[in-house]
């Protein structure tokens, strides 16, 4: 394998590099794993890295925006020629079942060509789940998130096993947005429930219906977004009613569009949630630009949490 292509060289698993200031004063870097108890195969496919066990699979692609055409905007077929390869490498390996995917978009609300650049690689992510015959609505979790600079970056995890969809009662579901937020919807579902329950909770907003609600006011925004990730986890305890999923066994990633509002964020996710919450706060720009914040979560069942423990002590 040439290491020139290898998104992270001198590792030997797939990664993908979240390019995002992080808050606080703790580390200057943060690394998210994903174990697996056995052994793992490691592999590519165009222009995607990945490594799978006998379940899941792992991958990333980092995909420079190259030339637009007659048929659509360099970041468009960029998004498209992604999932593309996403969905082909799936159906090579036999994984057809996505779980999660993490989106990062470069200047994704730089108005580009007279359309949003979130727009526009909504218009290709959704071209590919069309041409693969992928229902968007049973889209997986995910995220789109705005990246100062660098390439389109997309990690997933996907597996045999199909996870269980989660929308939420008070959003209209993504797949169904209204036009005015774009000429093709987004492609998410709002949470799941997968393999041996683990949940997904997807990037989260102060959006009720399909419209933002509390526009300038991040506190309320903050609150109106925990106020959707509890509907969402609500459901997910009477689907999986042994996992014991609570607000505070989360896991957060939280993205705030500007810095100077992270200390009244935490402190509103800490009166909610608790201040053990346990968080990662980064600046990132979220996909609407009258958003200001917004929460993914996730979570384990309670008993593998326990055994986790038992077996760190040891
Ligand atoms: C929203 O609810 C906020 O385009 O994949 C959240 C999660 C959002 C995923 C995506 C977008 C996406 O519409 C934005």
């Amino acid at each position: 394998m040439s290491s020139l292509h290898h998104p992270a060289p001198g590792l030997p698993w797939p990664v993908q590099r979240v390019r995002m200031p992080l808050l606080g004063d703790g580390a200057k870097q943060l690394h998210e794993y994903w174990y697996s108890a056995s052994p793992c195969r490691r592999g590519h496919f165009q222009d995607i890295h990945y490594s799978c066990n006998a379940e899941l699979l792992y991958g990333a692609i980092e995909l420079e925006e190259g030339h637009g055409s007659d048929t659509g905007t360099a970041l468009q077929l960029a998004a498209e020629r992604a999932y593309r390869q996403l969905f082909s490498l799936l159906e090579a390996e036999g994984f057809p079942h996505l779980w999660r995917i993490w989106n990062y978009v470069p200047r994704i609300n730089e108005m580009e060509h007279g359309l949003e650049r979130y727009r526009q690689f909504n218009i290709g992510r959704h071209e590919a789940f069309a041409d693969f015959e992928r229902p968007v609505n049973s889209s997986p979790a995910a995220c789109a998130l705005g990246v100062e600079d660098g390439p389109l970056s997309i990690a997933f995890l996907a597996a045999r096993q199909a996870p269980r969809c989660i929308e939420n009662p008070r959003q209209t579901s993504a797949f169904a947005y209204p036009r005015q937020y774009g000429p093709r919807s987004p492609t998410f579902t709002r949470a799941a429930i997968a393999g041996n329950d683990i949940l997904f909770i997807s990037g989260t907003a102060s959006i009720v219906g399909h419209g933002t609600v509390h526009i300038g006011d991040v506190v309320a925004q903050t609150r109106e977004t925990m106020a959707n990730i509890t509907v969402l986890v609500e459901q997910a305890r009477q689907l999986a009613p042994d996992a014991g999923y609570s607000l505070a066994g989360l896991d957060y990633r939280v993205y705030i569009r500007h810095a100077v509002d992270y200390a009244r964020v935490r402190s509103t996710l800490e009166q909610l949630i608790g201040p053990g919450i346990r968080a990662v706060y980064v600046q990132a720009d979220v996909c609407r630009s009258d958003l200001l914040v917004e929460v993914e979560a996730h979570g384990i069942p309670q008993a593998n949490q326990q055994a986790d423990a038992t077996a760190q002590r040891r």
